[in-house]
């Protein structure tokens, strides 16, 4: 790092490009000036809220973070330079396993091993420039932040939003603690790869599935805002199925079982049922039948619980499952189905119990083709369903040709023969009132037919679970709730929040099933509210997406002591404008993000139901096309970058490299060529040699054209995230400028000034330290960040010429000055009185002439 900081700084003792006594002669001066600060009450600008996910503070900044505070901060200083007030703010997920863990490795206390990191990290983003508010800065693990996550806990409480349940969970057997079904993935832990089981537990949930419906159709409202990719997989992760649940009687049991059917129209080819074998349902079924059956069952259940819910639901395994000696009674013929258990029927979805119909459903077959069950064909897919009138076509004699001939009968496309169950459209046959409809029509008759007979109703299913907020660890938010010795709870009084964290010293933090906070005997400890009597403290801790569900608010006022958020101060700011993150947040942060905003909408915290009106994912850095890791040992360091390059030539280099969504390798990001340009484009700053009011407009017309052009397409190229196109067109007015100031008027032509100031106003974005050089090099007072950016000439838009070339049999033979507007027909003529051209035609006759305007003809001789 370099230690000058003078006046002269960029300016080197071998006259060479210093990038860190620029930066740091900046960086001194923003702090001393505060110049991003977002403007308060009184301020009449319109707003912008630009916001990048913010980081956990579980180690080094990497490249990630690089790209993803780069991509804000560029949108934020556009803003600024638009003349909005704009509101950028940085702050720390601090709660979480990763710090946990890597406290418990390293033997550190979480509290000081989060906050060491918090400060370095904070130091490497001041260092990279970046243009927070950093009288804003929130951590998640403050009480004075968590202490909301509480209040927000008890609000939903209140509304029957939040509640305990003895239900099977997603247990992590390396960190020792639940997860949400959103953090496994392919039945491994999210965070630390090991595998997940089930396991019973009595956990707190919040009742997302009551959003459902708004979460899937508010997605409608975000289309063209947000990355379609993440839209899709929100509507698939919540999934909603449209369908009936229908009631059977099951013999010997006084309650009937529901199946959901998304197929209620082939209610009359159900030939079995099947049950999860890990649901109540199925245990209760077993203990009622025989002997055989229940040992038969409990072999094979024992065999199911070692098998992940992924490998459940592929298709292709060979099916299982045992016979359970029970019949249930087909509420629409009063046929006798047989009852088995198979794994292939989850028992967290739907009922976990569904009606089989192996003729209709790829899973029923193939269930029934492994253990011989009947297969019964109720819908026939081979009849026409569309009133259309069939085209007839004629045969090579003209008589007409029956569009029906050589068709699939059912006798050839029959399942049990061919093993593809016939899920098509077609018309129903032996189903009585149902005969002759199409699927469409027999839906709709079924369900009307089994809501008149009170055995069944239209019913709609989700995906989507109740988030499971419970934790079995240390650095998190403690839930606020009392347990009473008698099961009784009660949520802890709002004047006695926040339940701080007791001090982690000679507590025993390493995973072991159950809280650590329990193990905190003084801490646990508290007494009934209402009637003094002693009570135990809830030793879970809440998961920590419950902290960045609703971050964004609390950035708005962020150290009010006397609430989570100032309504006034969202209705002002949020949603948030512009919001960057990673795509691996598509489902987890936003899905809960919007559930939290929902919520608080309905009890009248805010008055909008989306949080972030626009997303953007940006890509990853990558080196050699593998993604960076550490066991990987292909890691390039944020802060060895920083200081190996500086922070400008890490900025333009990764900007230049690519769209913002595409993944980057690091190998094509070049700080090298960076450098040079930026050191070419703060010379022409110190050249410049006409005074600060000059009159443009009568300098060099090529150059002022490169100049307004630009001025004319970088809003819009900004808005649409083209940051790697600005930067091309950057360097191409640095390029252009450089040549009038070497071949031309020479640096004093105001048009050379006017282009060093555009220059460094747009540099701005992706450079700021070396565009402040280049602003005060060239008369002015910083910050360049604040300057308004500059309307451009219509005049100097108008359009321009381009180089035809002329091809004779494929050699070129004359290039051609054209208007870039010019049409096919003039182009050609302009090519065939050419001399050149005529000259190297010669003799020889054109017989074809391919023209396309304005680039090229292309003429064919003979
Ligand atoms: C009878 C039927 C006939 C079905 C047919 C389908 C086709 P989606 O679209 O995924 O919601 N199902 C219901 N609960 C289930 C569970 N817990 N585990 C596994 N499968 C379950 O699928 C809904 C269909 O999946 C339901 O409709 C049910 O099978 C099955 F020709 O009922 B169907």
């Amino acid at each position: 790092m370099s230690t000058t900081s003078t006046d002269t700084a960029g300016a080197s003792a071998d006259g060479g490009f210093d990038a860190h006594a620029i930066q740091d002669k900046w960086q001194q001066r923003w702090a001393e000036s505060d110049p991003f600060r977002a403007g308060g009450e009184n301020d009449t600008r319109p707003r912008k809220y630009v916001l990048a996910m913010f980081p956990y503070p579980s180690g080094d900044l990497h490249m990630g973070h690089a790209e993803n505070y780069l991509y804000s901060d560029i949108v934020a200083r556009f803003w600024r330079h638009r003349g909005y007030n704009v509101l950028h703010p940085i702050g720390w997920d601090s709660f979480g396993l990763p710090a946990e863990n890597a406290a418990i490795k390293r033997g550190a206390n979480p509290v000081t091993w989060t906050y060491d990191n918090i400060a370095q990290q904070k130091e490497s983003l001041k260092a990279y420039g970046v243009s927070f508010d950093w009288s804003r800065v929130l951590h998640t693990s403050d009480p004075e932040y968590y202490r909301w996550n509480q209040w927000l806990f008890q609000k939903l409480y209140e509304r029957g939003l939040a509640y305990r349940k003895e239900s099977p969970v997603n247990w992590c057997t390396h960190d020792q603690t639940v997860l949400a079904n959103e953090q496994v993935i392919d039945g491994h832990c999210e965070r630390c790869g090991a595998v997940v089981v089930k396991k019973k537990l009595t956990q707190w949930y919040f009742r997302i599935t009551d959003y459902a419906d708004r979460l899937l159709d508010d997605l409608n409202q975000l289309e063209g805002f947000w990355p379609h990719k993440v839209i899709q997989m929100q509507r698939n992760w919540i999934g909603r199925s449209i369908g009936a649940d229908i009631d059977f009687e099951i013999e010997g049991r006084a309650e009937k079982v529901t199946v959901f059917s998304t197929r209620p129209d082939t209610l009359h080819g159900a030939t079995f049922m099947v049950v999860a074998p890990d649901s109540d349902l199925a245990a209760e079924l077993a203990a009622g039948a025989g002997p055989e059956a229940r040992e038969r069952f409990q072999t094979y259940l024992s065999q199911v619980q070692q098998t992940t819910d992924v490998e459940r639901q592929n298709a292709d395994r060979p099916k299982t499952g045992v016979f359970l000696d029970r019949y249930a009674i087909n509420p629409i013929n009063g046929e006798r189905l047989p009852i088995w258990a198979a794994d292939y029927v989850l028992a967290d979805y739907g009922h976990g119990a569904v009606m089989a119909v192996p003729a209709h459903d790829q899973r029923d077959l193939d269930f029934a083709r492994a253990f011989d069950l009947p297969v019964k064909i109720v819908v026939d897919t081979t009849a026409p369903i569309t009133g259309a009138v069939p085209v007839i076509e004629l045969d090579a004699d003209g008589n007409p040709i029956d569009p029906f001939e050589g068709a699939d009968t059912l006798d050839d496309i029959d399942p049990v023969r061919t093993g593809v169950a016939l899920s098509g459209d077609g018309r129903l046959i032996n189903s009585g009132s149902l005969n002759g409809l199409s699927k469409r029509n027999a839906i709709a008759r079924a369900i009307e037919e089994l809501t008149a007979a009170g055995t069944g109703r239209a019913a709609k299913t989700y995906r989507l679970r109740d988030w499971l907020i419970s934790r079995q660890r240390f650095w998190g938010t403690p839930i606020p709730m009392l347990h009473g010795e008698d099961g009784r709870i009660v949520p802890v009084p709002d004047d006695q929040l926040p339940v701080r964290l007791p001090d982690p010293e000679g507590l025993n933090l390493l995973p072991q099933g159950t809280s650590p906070l329990g193990g905190a005997t003084e801490w646990v400890q508290a007494s009934d509210p209402e009637t003094g009597e002693p009570m135990r403290r809830d030793p879970d801790t809440m998961d920590t997406f419950v902290d960045s569900s609703w971050y964004y608010l609390r950035f708005l006022s962020p150290g009010d002591p006397d609430a989570a958020f100032s309504g006034r101060e969202a209705s002002k700011w949020a949603p948030v404008d512009f919001y960057i993150g990673g795509v691996e947040h598509a489902i987890l942060h936003l899905l809960y993000a919007r559930f939290i905003v929902k919520a608080l909408y309905d009890m009248g915290y805010v008055d909008f139901t989306e949080p972030f009106s626009s997303l953007i994912n940006q890509g990853m850095v990558i080196l050699d096309g593998a993604k960076m890791s550490k066991s990987k040992g292909n890691l390039v360091l944020f802060q060895d970058e920083l200081d190996a390059h500086g922070a400008d030539a890490l900025r333009v280099g990764l900007a230049f490299a690519g769209p913002v969504e595409d993944d980057k390798d690091w190998k094509d990001v070049s700080t090298t060529g960076a450098t040079k340009f930026l050191a070419r484009a703060l010379r022409i700053a110190g050249e410049v040699s006409s005074p600060t009011d000059a009159v443009w407009a009568e300098g060099d017309v090529a150059l002022r054209r490169v100049t307004h052009r630009l001025w004319a397409d970088a809003p819009s190229l900004i808005e649409q995230t083209k940051f790697n196109v600005v930067v091309a067109r950057l360097m191409e007015l640095v390029n252009a400028t450089r040549k009038t100031i070497d071949s031309g008027a020479g640096a004093a032509d105001p048009a050379v000034r006017e282009a060093a100031e555009a220059t460094a106003m747009i540099l701005d974005l992706f450079a700021p330290h070396t565009a402040e050089e280049m602003w005060s090099q060239l008369g002015y007072e910083p910050s360049v960040g604040l300057a308004s950016w500059r309307q451009p000439d219509g005049t100097l838009l108008v359009e321009d010429t381009i180089t035809a070339v002329v091809q004779i049999d494929g050699k070129v033979r004359a290039t051609l000055e054209v208007s870039a507007k010019i049409g096919g027909e003039e182009l050609e003529r302009l090519a065939r009185e050419d001399v050149r051209v005529q000259r190297a035609l010669g003799e020889r006759e054109i017989v074809r002439a391919i023209v396309r305007p304005p680039k090229v003809v292309s003429f064919s001789t003979r």
